[in-house]
Protein backbone atom coordinates (compact mmCIF):
# COMPACT_ATOMS: atom_id res chain seq x y z
CA UNK A 1 0.00 0.00 0.00
CA UNK A 2 1.52 3.14 -0.86
CA UNK A 3 0.24 6.21 0.73
CA UNK A 4 -0.52 9.60 -1.17
CA UNK A 5 -0.60 12.19 1.95
CA UNK A 6 -2.28 15.32 0.43
CA UNK A 7 -2.60 18.76 2.74
CA UNK A 8 -5.22 21.24 2.07
CA UNK A 9 -4.39 24.07 4.13
CA UNK A 10 -7.48 26.36 3.40
CA UNK A 11 -10.57 27.98 5.68
CA UNK A 12 -12.54 29.36 3.33
CA UNK A 13 -15.52 26.61 4.06
CA UNK A 14 -16.12 28.29 7.42
CA UNK A 15 -15.24 31.67 9.03
CA UNK A 16 -13.20 31.09 12.07
CA UNK A 17 -9.13 31.47 11.54
CA UNK A 18 -7.13 28.69 11.97
CA UNK A 19 -7.91 25.58 9.97
CA UNK A 20 -5.50 26.53 7.10
CA UNK A 21 -2.77 25.73 9.64
CA UNK A 22 -4.13 22.19 10.27
CA UNK A 23 -1.95 20.34 8.12
CA UNK A 24 0.91 22.26 8.97
CA UNK A 25 -0.25 20.97 13.18
CA UNK A 26 -0.49 17.61 12.22
CA UNK A 27 3.01 17.86 10.39
CA UNK A 28 4.67 19.50 13.56
CA UNK A 29 2.81 16.46 15.82
CA UNK A 30 4.79 14.08 13.70
CA UNK A 31 2.54 13.04 10.54
CA UNK A 32 5.85 12.44 8.17
CA UNK A 33 7.68 10.53 10.85
CA UNK A 34 3.88 8.46 11.42
CA UNK A 35 4.43 8.20 7.58
CA UNK A 36 7.95 6.57 8.02
CA UNK A 37 7.04 4.28 11.18
CA UNK A 38 4.48 2.99 8.89
CA UNK A 39 6.59 1.63 5.56
CA UNK A 40 6.28 4.62 3.92
CA UNK A 41 8.26 7.56 2.37
CA UNK A 42 7.86 10.48 4.67
CA UNK A 43 6.95 12.87 1.89
CA UNK A 44 4.25 14.89 1.11
CA UNK A 45 2.79 13.78 -2.17
CA UNK A 46 0.90 17.15 -3.25
CA UNK A 47 -0.53 20.53 -1.58
CA UNK A 48 -3.84 21.93 -2.62
CA UNK A 49 -3.85 25.12 -4.23
CA UNK A 50 -4.96 27.89 -1.79
CA UNK A 51 -6.07 31.37 -2.62
CA UNK A 52 -4.52 34.38 -0.91
CA UNK A 53 -7.26 35.95 1.42
CA UNK A 54 -7.29 39.54 -0.35
CA UNK A 55 -8.38 37.22 -3.50
CA UNK A 56 -11.32 35.68 -1.92
CA UNK A 57 -14.58 37.75 -1.17
CA UNK A 58 -17.45 37.29 0.76
CA UNK A 59 -19.92 38.71 -1.41
CA UNK A 60 -23.05 35.99 -1.10
CA UNK A 61 -24.21 35.45 1.88
CA UNK A 62 -25.68 32.01 1.82
CA UNK A 63 -22.41 31.01 -0.06
CA UNK A 64 -19.40 32.75 1.94
CA UNK A 65 -15.99 32.58 0.10
CA UNK A 66 -17.31 30.99 -2.87
CA UNK A 67 -14.55 31.31 -5.18
CA UNK A 68 -11.67 30.44 -2.21
CA UNK A 69 -13.87 27.05 -1.83
CA UNK A 70 -14.01 26.58 -5.76
CA UNK A 71 -10.49 27.15 -6.46
CA UNK A 72 -8.99 24.61 -3.76
CA UNK A 73 -11.35 22.31 -4.22
CA UNK A 74 -10.92 22.10 -8.02
CA UNK A 75 -7.51 21.74 -7.41
CA UNK A 76 -7.78 18.86 -5.03
CA UNK A 77 -10.10 16.43 -6.62
CA UNK A 78 -7.20 16.92 -9.79
CA UNK A 79 -4.40 15.78 -7.26
CA UNK A 80 -6.96 12.52 -5.46
CA UNK A 81 -7.56 11.46 -8.62
CA UNK A 82 -4.13 11.30 -10.17
CA UNK A 83 -3.12 9.66 -6.32
CA UNK A 84 -5.69 6.75 -7.11
CA UNK A 85 -4.60 6.30 -10.54
CA UNK A 86 -0.91 5.51 -9.71
CA UNK A 87 -2.63 2.90 -7.44
CA UNK A 88 -1.78 5.07 -4.14
CA UNK A 89 -4.40 5.30 -1.39
CA UNK A 90 -4.81 9.00 -0.74
CA UNK A 91 -4.44 10.49 3.15
CA UNK A 92 -5.59 13.74 3.20
CA UNK A 93 -5.47 16.26 6.06
CA UNK A 94 -7.47 20.08 6.14
CA UNK A 95 -8.54 22.36 6.07
CA UNK A 96 -12.23 22.86 6.90
CA UNK A 97 -14.77 20.10 5.39
CA UNK A 98 -15.78 21.73 2.37
CA UNK A 99 -12.26 19.88 0.88
CA UNK A 100 -14.57 17.17 0.46
CA UNK A 101 -16.69 18.35 -2.53
CA UNK A 102 -13.04 17.99 -4.04
CA UNK A 103 -12.00 14.81 -2.48
CA UNK A 104 -14.87 12.91 -3.51
CA UNK A 105 -15.60 14.56 -7.22
CA UNK A 106 -11.87 13.43 -7.63
CA UNK A 107 -12.57 10.17 -6.31
CA UNK A 108 -15.55 9.82 -7.98
CA UNK A 109 -13.76 10.35 -11.68
CA UNK A 110 -11.79 6.89 -11.28
CA UNK A 111 -14.99 4.71 -8.77
CA UNK A 112 -17.80 4.79 -10.42
CA UNK A 113 -20.13 4.03 -7.53
CA UNK A 114 -17.92 5.16 -4.64
CA UNK A 115 -19.28 4.67 -0.90
CA UNK A 116 -18.59 7.22 2.02
CA UNK A 117 -18.48 6.96 5.32
CA UNK A 118 -19.23 10.40 7.05
CA UNK A 119 -17.70 10.90 10.61
CA UNK A 120 -19.01 13.63 11.86
CA UNK A 121 -21.53 15.67 14.37
CA UNK A 122 -22.61 17.14 11.53
CA UNK A 123 -24.74 16.50 8.71
CA UNK A 124 -22.72 18.64 5.96
CA UNK A 125 -26.36 18.65 3.66
CA UNK A 126 -26.98 22.30 3.69
CA UNK A 127 -27.97 24.05 0.42
CA UNK A 128 -27.74 27.65 -0.13
CA UNK A 129 -31.28 27.70 0.51
CA UNK A 130 -31.23 25.50 3.63
CA UNK A 131 -27.73 26.85 5.60
CA UNK A 132 -28.25 28.70 8.69
CA UNK A 133 -24.36 30.21 8.31
CA UNK A 134 -23.86 30.42 4.80
CA UNK A 135 -20.85 28.44 5.25
CA UNK A 136 -19.44 25.88 2.40
CA UNK A 137 -18.00 23.44 4.99
CA UNK A 138 -22.36 22.78 6.36
CA UNK A 139 -22.79 21.80 2.19
CA UNK A 140 -20.06 19.17 1.04
CA UNK A 141 -22.54 15.98 1.02
CA UNK A 142 -25.14 18.13 -0.76
CA UNK A 143 -23.03 19.47 -3.24
CA UNK A 144 -21.61 15.59 -3.63
CA UNK A 145 -25.47 14.40 -4.00
CA UNK A 146 -25.89 17.12 -7.01
CA UNK A 147 -27.67 19.66 -4.75
CA UNK A 148 -26.87 23.14 -4.67
CA UNK A 149 -24.70 25.89 -6.42
CA UNK A 150 -23.82 24.80 -10.00
CA UNK A 151 -20.06 26.03 -9.35
CA UNK A 152 -19.71 23.57 -6.63
CA UNK A 153 -21.55 20.74 -8.87
CA UNK A 154 -19.78 20.78 -11.88
CA UNK A 155 -16.64 20.38 -10.12
CA UNK A 156 -14.96 17.52 -11.88
CA UNK A 157 -17.68 17.34 -13.94
CA UNK A 158 -21.77 17.83 -13.85
CA UNK A 159 -23.70 15.86 -12.42
CA UNK A 160 -24.25 13.59 -9.43
CA UNK A 161 -21.27 12.07 -7.55
CA UNK A 162 -22.82 9.92 -4.94
CA UNK A 163 -26.11 8.11 -4.70
CA UNK A 164 -27.78 8.56 -1.04
CA UNK A 165 -27.76 4.57 -0.88
CA UNK A 166 -23.83 4.64 -0.88
CA UNK A 167 -23.45 6.89 2.02
CA UNK A 168 -23.12 6.46 5.95
CA UNK A 169 -23.25 8.68 9.10
CA UNK A 170 -21.76 7.63 12.26
CA UNK A 171 -21.89 10.24 15.19
CA UNK A 172 -24.73 12.32 13.85
CA UNK A 173 -26.29 14.52 16.34
CA UNK A 174 -26.20 18.07 15.45
CA UNK A 175 -29.05 18.39 12.09
CA UNK A 176 -30.57 21.42 10.66
CA UNK A 177 -34.21 20.89 9.34
CA UNK A 178 -33.38 21.34 6.04
CA UNK A 179 -31.02 18.04 6.06
CA UNK A 180 -33.04 15.88 8.09
CA UNK A 181 -35.49 16.37 5.29
CA UNK A 182 -33.17 15.42 2.60
CA UNK A 183 -32.16 12.45 5.13
CA UNK A 184 -35.15 11.56 5.12
CA UNK A 185 -36.88 11.78 1.64
CA UNK A 186 -33.34 9.95 0.32
CA UNK A 187 -33.47 7.35 3.25
CA UNK A 188 -30.34 8.02 4.08
CA UNK A 189 -28.18 5.25 6.37
CA UNK A 190 -27.74 7.54 9.81
CA UNK A 191 -26.15 5.32 12.88
CA UNK A 192 -26.28 8.47 15.75
CA UNK A 193 -24.92 8.31 19.35
CA UNK A 194 -28.18 6.32 21.12
CA UNK A 195 -27.52 3.88 18.18
CA UNK A 196 -23.78 3.47 19.15
CA UNK A 197 -24.56 3.77 22.81
CA UNK A 198 -27.15 0.93 22.51
CA UNK A 199 -25.43 -1.42 19.60
CA UNK A 200 -21.78 -0.90 20.11
CA UNK A 201 -19.51 0.92 17.52
CA UNK A 202 -18.42 -3.00 16.50
CA UNK A 203 -21.78 -4.10 15.90
CA UNK A 204 -22.88 -0.46 13.92
CA UNK A 205 -19.23 -0.81 11.61
CA UNK A 206 -19.61 -4.11 10.83
CA UNK A 207 -23.12 -3.37 9.32
CA UNK A 208 -22.23 0.04 7.82
CA UNK A 209 -19.07 -1.82 5.95
CA UNK A 210 -21.15 -4.59 4.60
CA UNK A 211 -23.76 -2.63 3.85
CA UNK A 212 -21.49 -0.18 1.39
CA UNK A 213 -20.01 -3.04 -0.10
CA UNK A 214 -22.74 -4.73 -1.19
CA UNK A 215 -23.91 -1.79 -3.55
CA UNK A 216 -20.23 0.41 -4.10
CA UNK A 217 -16.87 -0.75 -5.52
CA UNK A 218 -14.74 0.94 -2.95
CA UNK A 219 -15.15 3.47 -0.06
CA UNK A 220 -13.60 6.10 1.88
CA UNK A 221 -13.62 8.12 5.06
CA UNK A 222 -14.59 11.77 6.02
CA UNK A 223 -13.16 11.79 9.17
CA UNK A 224 -14.68 15.39 11.22
CA UNK A 225 -12.78 15.95 14.43
CA UNK A 226 -15.75 17.42 15.68
CA UNK A 227 -17.53 14.27 15.22
CA UNK A 228 -15.50 13.14 18.48
CA UNK A 229 -16.71 13.91 22.00
CA UNK A 230 -15.60 17.65 22.96
CA UNK A 231 -13.42 16.64 25.46
CA UNK A 232 -10.28 15.49 22.97
CA UNK A 233 -11.23 17.73 20.71
CA UNK A 234 -10.05 21.65 21.70
CA UNK A 235 -8.80 22.46 18.92
CA UNK A 236 -11.83 22.13 16.27
CA UNK A 237 -14.39 25.23 15.31
CA UNK A 238 -17.67 23.21 16.24
CA UNK A 239 -17.94 21.22 18.95
CA UNK A 240 -20.99 19.42 19.72
CA UNK A 241 -21.40 17.54 23.18
CA UNK A 242 -22.19 13.84 23.40
CA UNK A 243 -19.39 12.79 20.64
CA UNK A 244 -17.49 9.80 19.79
CA UNK A 245 -14.67 8.71 22.32
CA UNK A 246 -11.40 7.35 21.95
CA UNK A 247 -11.80 3.80 21.72
CA UNK A 248 -15.20 3.82 19.03
CA UNK A 249 -13.02 6.06 17.09
CA UNK A 250 -10.45 3.22 16.73
CA UNK A 251 -13.39 0.78 15.75
CA UNK A 252 -14.13 2.99 13.02
CA UNK A 253 -10.65 3.20 11.94
CA UNK A 254 -10.02 -0.54 12.18
CA UNK A 255 -13.04 -1.70 10.32
CA UNK A 256 -11.98 0.79 7.58
CA UNK A 257 -8.61 -0.74 7.51
CA UNK A 258 -9.71 -4.51 7.50
CA UNK A 259 -11.37 -3.69 4.12
CA UNK A 260 -9.43 -3.88 0.97
CA UNK A 261 -12.40 -1.64 -0.65
CA UNK A 262 -11.17 0.92 1.54
CA UNK A 263 -9.30 3.11 -0.60
CA UNK A 264 -8.88 6.59 0.95
CA UNK A 265 -9.22 8.69 4.23
CA UNK A 266 -9.43 12.52 4.83
CA UNK A 267 -8.70 14.25 8.51
CA UNK A 268 -10.49 17.48 8.62
CA UNK A 269 -11.43 20.61 10.91
CA UNK A 270 -8.45 20.69 12.63
CA UNK A 271 -7.93 24.08 14.04
CA UNK A 272 -4.61 25.02 16.00
CA UNK A 273 -5.72 28.39 17.07
CA UNK A 274 -8.63 27.34 19.24
CA UNK A 275 -6.54 25.93 21.95
CA UNK A 276 -2.94 26.64 23.45
CA UNK A 277 -0.41 23.44 22.36
CA UNK A 278 -1.71 20.91 19.38
CA UNK A 279 -3.54 18.60 21.63
CA UNK A 280 -6.22 18.09 18.64
CA UNK A 281 -3.24 18.34 15.54
CA UNK A 282 -1.68 15.48 17.99
CA UNK A 283 -4.91 13.65 18.40
CA UNK A 284 -4.91 13.31 14.59
CA UNK A 285 -1.55 12.02 13.94
CA UNK A 286 -1.85 9.18 16.17
CA UNK A 287 -5.39 8.37 14.53
CA UNK A 288 -3.76 8.39 11.23
CA UNK A 289 -1.16 6.40 12.99
CA UNK A 290 -3.81 3.72 14.38
CA UNK A 291 -4.88 3.28 10.98
CA UNK A 292 -1.99 3.09 9.05
CA UNK A 293 -1.08 0.18 11.65
CA UNK A 294 -4.36 -1.70 11.03
CA UNK A 295 -4.18 -1.48 7.12
CA UNK A 296 -0.25 -2.75 7.69
CA UNK A 297 -1.43 -5.45 10.15
CA UNK A 298 -4.54 -6.54 7.37
CA UNK A 299 -1.69 -6.45 4.46
CA UNK A 300 0.08 -8.52 6.26
CA UNK A 301 -1.56 -10.92 7.36
CA UNK A 302 -3.57 -11.57 4.32
N1 LIG B 1 -25.03 22.79 10.22
C1 LIG B 1 -24.43 24.08 10.47
C2 LIG B 1 -23.23 24.00 11.37
C3 LIG B 1 -22.08 23.22 10.93
C4 LIG B 1 -21.93 22.37 9.85
N2 LIG B 1 -20.68 21.90 9.89
C5 LIG B 1 -20.10 22.39 10.91
N3 LIG B 1 -20.90 23.20 11.53
N4 LIG B 1 -18.84 22.10 11.30
C6 LIG B 1 -24.10 24.79 9.16
O1 LIG B 1 -23.59 25.90 9.22
O2 LIG B 1 -24.37 24.25 8.08
MN1 LIG C 1 -18.16 18.14 8.78
MN1 LIG D 1 -18.75 18.63 11.87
Amino acid sequence: MNIAYISVPYRYGQGKPGTEQGPAAVEQAGLLETLAANGQEAVRYGEAAVLSEDAVREEDPQLKRLEGVVHTTNDLHLLVREALTEQRFPLLVGGDHSMAIGTIAGMRQVVPRLGVIWFDAHGDLNTPETSPSGNIHGMPLAVALGEGHQRLTEIGGDGVKLQPEHLVFIGLRDVDAGEQELIDRLGIRVYDMEAIRTRGMDAIMKEAVAYLKETTDAFYLSFDMDGLDPSLVEGTGTRVADGIMLDDAKTVLRHCAEQDEFIAAEFVEVNPLLEEGNGTAILANDLIGNLLQYMRTHRLVK
